[in-house]
């Protein structure tokens, strides 16, 4: 074991108020893409970037070419949670992790056990109609084909947050909430590129800021430990 796995595990060991803050690499161990890694969706022939079908102006203007990507790209079957998500769930059960705060939107922190899960960006497991709010079930616009449509008339969409729109206020002061009173912030599986979410970690007043990330990121320098590996491998560990 490296010399800043020993510090990781020894700051997990010692705290009893954690708090995680993660990203689509948290994912990538369980065959879900991201979108900046060589691998992830920017770096795949399609029309238009991600940013631009997942954003809302664009669901509005072609839902049909919308649902093709989010069928084809975002919806991945027989996805299970990997060692860096059931690690978080153990540790929230032995009392040690307060809250997990993610941008994923496909629920696997649910899957492996964590019940305070914060998802900023929503999720595709949830879905209402876009005109009256009444609540779908998600099978039928995640594997279904053409427009999903209410009987209302509207039509139906995922419970995420598209780019162009507002984060949830209740769901974004619960963040700031356990992340500034976290004594250990853990960032993991994240580029921090993405605006405001990544902005949240501003608020962490502690001194055990540790960032577990495949590759360097805008806050590393800010970093108490950095960790340049496989978020999943690393927590296997501690
Ligand atoms: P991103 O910008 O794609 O960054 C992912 C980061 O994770 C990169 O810096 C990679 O180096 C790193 N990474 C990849 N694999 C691993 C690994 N195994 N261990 C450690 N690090 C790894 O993704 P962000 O989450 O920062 O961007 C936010 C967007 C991406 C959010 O709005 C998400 O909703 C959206 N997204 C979510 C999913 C998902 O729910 N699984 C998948 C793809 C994109």
């Amino acid at each position: 074991m490296n010399e800043n796995i020993q510090k990781f595990r020894a700051m997990v060991e010692e705290s009893d108020n954690i708090v995680f803050f993660g990203g689509a690499g948290v994912s990538t161990e369980s065959g879900i893409p991201d979108f900046r890694s060589v691998d992830g969706l920017y770096n795949q022939k399609w029309k238009y970037p991600p940013e631009t079908i997942l954003s809302r102006s664009f669901f509005d203007r072609d839902p049909a070419e919308y649902y093709r990507f989010h069928r084809e790209k975002l919806v991945i079957d027989g996805v299970a949670p990997n060692r860096a998500h059931l690690k978080l769930a153990e540790l929230e059960q032995k009392g040690k992790l307060r809250a997990v705060i993610t941008q994923n939107i496909d629920g696997l922190h649910q899957a492996a056990g964590s019940k305070n899960v914060l998802e900023l960006h929503g999720s595709i497991l949830r879905a209402y109609c876009s005109r009256c709010r009444r609540i779908h079930p998600a099978d039928n616009i995640n594997h279904g084909e053409g427009l999903p449509l209410c009987p209302c008339g509207g039509i139906v969409r995922p419970d995420i947050v598209l780019y162009e729109e507002p984060l949830d206020n209740d769901i974004v002061s619960s963040a700031i909430h356990y992340i500034r009173k976290a004594d250990v912030l853990i960032i993991g599986g994240t580029s921090l590129n993405v605006y405001p979410a990544a902005g949240l970690i501003n608020y962490y007043r502690g001194t055990k800021l540790v960032l577990v990330n495949l590759s360097a990121t805008p806050y590393d320098d800010r970093a108490d430990l950095v960790i340049h590996e496989k978020i999943g491998e690393v927590f296997s560990q501690i």
